[in-house]
């Protein structure tokens, strides 16, 4: 007999089988050695779970709807990484994935560990401003990377994970995504997602990284009514069309392991190209604060390391490291 926690992820992989057939109680029953009243529990299990499954007095039962969960049980069978995700912590309701991710680093949890949630009541973005993390309808992830990283460089894994969220948006959804430098991904003027990296580091190296994502997917124009310091949006808004969270985390987890492992091996002047081809900035005058610091000028281009180029109008250059891009000409 399987223990019961277990049980209902093997009705629910009996009934994935039978692909939307009836499965009878019966034969549920007789296999994992439980009464029917045992099986009907566990099927109320997942119904609470948002399986939909329908039952028949004498066929038995059938799945009819995968929910649309980012359900250990629904990521991790389809989930084609060798080192990401494979340690994946998910939470229906969290305070901020971040936190916890930190935490679990503390615990020594292994490289490419993941914490997932469906909704977040502390979600924070930098400088400990609020991410709105609505039940659902968003992807709220952090990641663990333990590769050492030279302090002042950590920032590229940064650009990493956004360059593999735009070529996702780009790629399998056909949305014209793009980095605002350094942390926020645009649609257009509009912000869809955002990170948030945090690290604890020896004096040359990190020690681990955690990163963090919310992605606004299923939200609609009234759920993103803000106020936010930029307009915000969707992949469901821009698209006009629902998009199904777990195809969007699989396939934006599978393309990060990639990337990330290019990164690590080859260098960031690797994606340098990508940066400058994804930039939602270059080419236009913008406004950084950085700290108390405001600085004004043109986005000329990246250095290799990432630093961005800032081209002021007495013919002046600079490179800026860390910032927030208040103003973008033309656009907010
Ligand atoms: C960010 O900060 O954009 C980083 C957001 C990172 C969120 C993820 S979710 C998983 C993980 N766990 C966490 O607790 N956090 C990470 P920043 O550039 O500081 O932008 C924050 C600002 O964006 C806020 O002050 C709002 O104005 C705006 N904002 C808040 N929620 C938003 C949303 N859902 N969509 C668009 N803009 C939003």
């Amino acid at each position: 007999m399987s223990s019961p926690a277990s049980t209902h992820r093997l009705i629910l992989k009996m009934l994935k089988e039978k692909q939307g057939a009836y499965v009878s109680g019966a034969l549920l029953a007789g296999r994992l050695g439980l009464t029917r009243t045992g099986i009907w529990k566990n099927i109320r299990t997942l119904r609470s779970m948002g399986y939909d499954i329908q039952s028949h007095p004498k066929e038995g039962y059938r799945l009819v709807s995968l929910p649309d969960l980012l359900l250990p049980d629904e990521i991790l069978p389809e989930l084609k990484t060798a080192w990401l995700g494979r340690s994946y912590h998910y939470f229906p309701q969290i305070g901020s994935t971040n936190d916890h991710a930190l935490a679990l680093a503390a615990a020594g949890a292994p490289h490419g560990s993941a914490v997932c949630a469906e909704e977040q009541t502390s979600g924070r973005g930098r400088l400990r401003r609020e991410w709105i993390s609505s039940p659902r309808l968003g992807i709220y992830l952090s990641i663990l990377l333990r590769t050492p990283l030279p302090v002042q460089e950590a920032f590229q894994a940064t650009y990493i994970l956004a360059l593999s969220l735009v070529k996702v948006l780009r790629g399998k959804y056909g949305l014209p995504g793009a980095i605002k430098w350094p942390n926020d991904i645009l649609i257009g003027p509009r912000k869809v997602g955002g990170i948030l990296t945090e690290m604890q580091s020896d004096q040359d190296f990190t020690r681990f990284l955690v990163i963090g994502i919310g992605i606004n997917v299923n939200h609609t124009k009234e759920d993103l009514a803000g106020p936010f310091r930029y307009p915000a949006t969707s992949l469901a808004i821009e698209r006009g069309d629902p998009v199904a969270r777990r195809e969007l985390l699989i396939t934006f987890l599978e393309r990060l392991e990639s990337d990330y492992d290019t990164f690590y091996s080859r260098g960031f002047s690797t994606f340098l190209a990508d940066l400058e081809q994804f930039s939602g900035i270059l080419g236009k005058y913008i406004t950084i604060v950085s700290g108390k610091e405001e600085k004004r000028g043109k986005a000329l281009r990246f250095t290799p390391e990432g630093a961005l180029i800032l081209g002021r109008d007495d013919g002046t250059e600079e490179a800026v490291w860390v910032g927030d891009v208040t103003r973008v000409e033309g656009t907010f």
